[in-house]
């Protein structure tokens, strides 16, 4: 059974509880439980990891090699910033789908670039929790396609 990580970067646990024009009323447990169902159906099982720290977010990227086999990313913030999360997804050499709630390309410029597009499979933006979704079935789409089913 396929098994991916779900993993999320700074202040998206403080999901539904401000900025709802944004990121809408969802709580980060609401969009776990919505990925939980719909992986369900396609037999995907997933974990999930959030934290605020760059460095554990680093730690659980190495942990996720030989354990699952891709990563939906939303890296919050650290997308714009961090070459060491581009470096880490580079390191483990699994198949990493970058997530965004908000269409980030049309809202500030400094949100625009992406260090972690350059590492990912592709990124999806803009569709709130259901960009999730969406990525779970790319990355199942590319991992059976990886293995020839
Ligand atoms: O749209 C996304 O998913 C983002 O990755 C969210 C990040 C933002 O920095 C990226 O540019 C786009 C911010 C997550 C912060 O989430 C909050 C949730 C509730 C209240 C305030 C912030």
């Amino acid at each position: 059974m396929t098994k991916l990580l779900i993993l999320n970067g700074p202040n998206l646990n403080l999901l539904g509880t401000r900025q709802p024009e944004v990121y809408g009323r969802d709580t980060l447990a609401d969009v776990e439980a919505l990925c939980m169902s719909h992986a369900e159906q396609s037999g995907t099982n997933l974990v999930f990891y959030q934290s605020n720290h760059e460095g554990a977010l680093i730690d659980r990227i190495h942990a996720a090699r030989g354990s699952e086999d891709g990563i939906v990313f939303n890296a919050g913030a650290y997308t714009h910033t961090s070459i060491a999360l581009l470096d880490a997804i580079v390191s483990v050499e699994l198949p990493v789908v970058e997530v965004h709630l908000s269409n980030i390309h049309a809202r500030e410029a400094f949100r625009h670039k992406s260090y972690i597009s350059k590492a990912a499979l592709g990124q999806i933006c803009g569709f709130g929790p259901q960009s999730y979704l969406l990525a779970i079935d790319a990355l199942n789409a590319h991992l059976q396609g990886a293995s020839g089913q």
